[in-house]
């Protein structure tokens, strides 16, 4: 009997296929390694069942994949929830800026989650929150401690693959402990760089939302690499700056001090945010003096 599934985790050579909340466990069929395809997780599978009461089979076929990302070596992940705290510790922007050029580079969509709202007066949420919103991004304010912002969150997340992001202490598995309780993910454990190889999680696994949806348990997606983005194609990855860059006087405009730039028009007239602009131009510097590694 054939069915379809998704691929959830793979270890040792077998692959758990999550078919309608019912978890088969199977070994991918020998064309798999002729073909040089290996089942990701991730993957839209369709499996052979072999034993429906051991619930055992083999993985047959993959679905095409819409993306693969590399580190983690995971499929079909849809969007990247960019958590930051307001507050505990301070939102660091350059880090948010880089997470979201990542995510754009990836065909990822970045939702942006500001947790811990509950420290920070209102009208300072608002100001950063409307930063980003205007830029064209999604935008939820979360507080664990006070239970805000989680139907929000969820109705965000609901039905696609998704995965958090973000530095340490900001609330990733407090958010994840909320929206599915019963999870009992980690809480405030002390750094992975401190207590590395100590309750970490090993392999990538997805779990199922029972709201809808997946959310990616990863020990993977800290790493910031940003090596195969180039200072002429930054600008790509601004959201806010994308559509501009054909009204620029230079084709090749880098929009830092070119006469007739139509975004530092709008860096002038404050259609884009000043913090923004200076972080693009951070970023375009560190980019533009990296060494190159051969
Ligand atoms: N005040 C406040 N504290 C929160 C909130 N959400 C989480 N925390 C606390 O922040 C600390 C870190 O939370 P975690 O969920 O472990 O953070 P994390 O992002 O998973 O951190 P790492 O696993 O190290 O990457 C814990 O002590 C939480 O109780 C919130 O909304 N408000
Ligand atoms: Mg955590
Ligand atoms: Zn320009």
């Amino acid at each position: 009997m054939k069915l379809d599934g998704i691929i959830i985790k793979g270890i040792g050579g077998f692959y758990y296929v999550d078919v309608d909340k019912k978890i088969y466990e199977c070994r991918a069929r020998g064309l798999f390694r002729n073909k040089k395809i290996k089942p990701l997780v991730g993957d839209y599978a369709t499996i052979d069942v072999i034993s429906e009461k051991d619930a055992q089979g083999y993985v047959v076929e993959i679905k095409e994949r819409h993306v693969e990302l590399i580190r983690p070596n995971v499929a079909n992940v849809e969007q990247v929830i960019i958590t930051m705290a307001v507050k505990k510790p301070n939102p660091n922007y350059i880090l948010l800026d880089k997470l979201i050029i990542l995510a754009e580079s990836n065909f990822l969509e970045p939702i942006i989650c500001f947790n811990k709202i509950e420290l920070v007066e209102k009208e300072e949420i608002i100001k950063i929150r409307d930063i980003y919103k205007e830029a064209g991004y999604t935008v939820v304010l979360t507080s664990v401690k006070e239970n805000i912002g989680i139907e929000e969150l969820k109705s965000v997340m609901k039905d696609h693959i998704n995965v958090f992001a973000g530095p340490s202490g900001v609330g990733k598995s407090s958010l994840t402990n909320l929206l599915q309780p019963g999870l009992e993910l980690k809480v405030g454990e002390i750094s992975e760089k401190i207590s590395r190889g100590k309750h970490t999680t090993r392999h990538s696994e997805l779990i199922e939302l029972d709201f809808g949806g997946f959310v990616l348990d990863t020990p993977g997606f800290t790493s910031l690499d940003l090596s195969m983005i180039n200072a002429e194609n930054l600008a790509l990855y601004y959201r806010e700056f994308n559509n501009l860059t054909e009204s620029c006087k230079f084709t090749d405009c880098k929009h830092i001090n070119e006469p007739g730039c139509a975004v530092l028009k709008k860096v002038e007239n404050s259609t884009i945010s000043k913090k923004r602009y200076d972080s693009y131009l951070y970023i375009h510097n560190e980019i533009s003096s990296r060494k190159e590694r051969y």
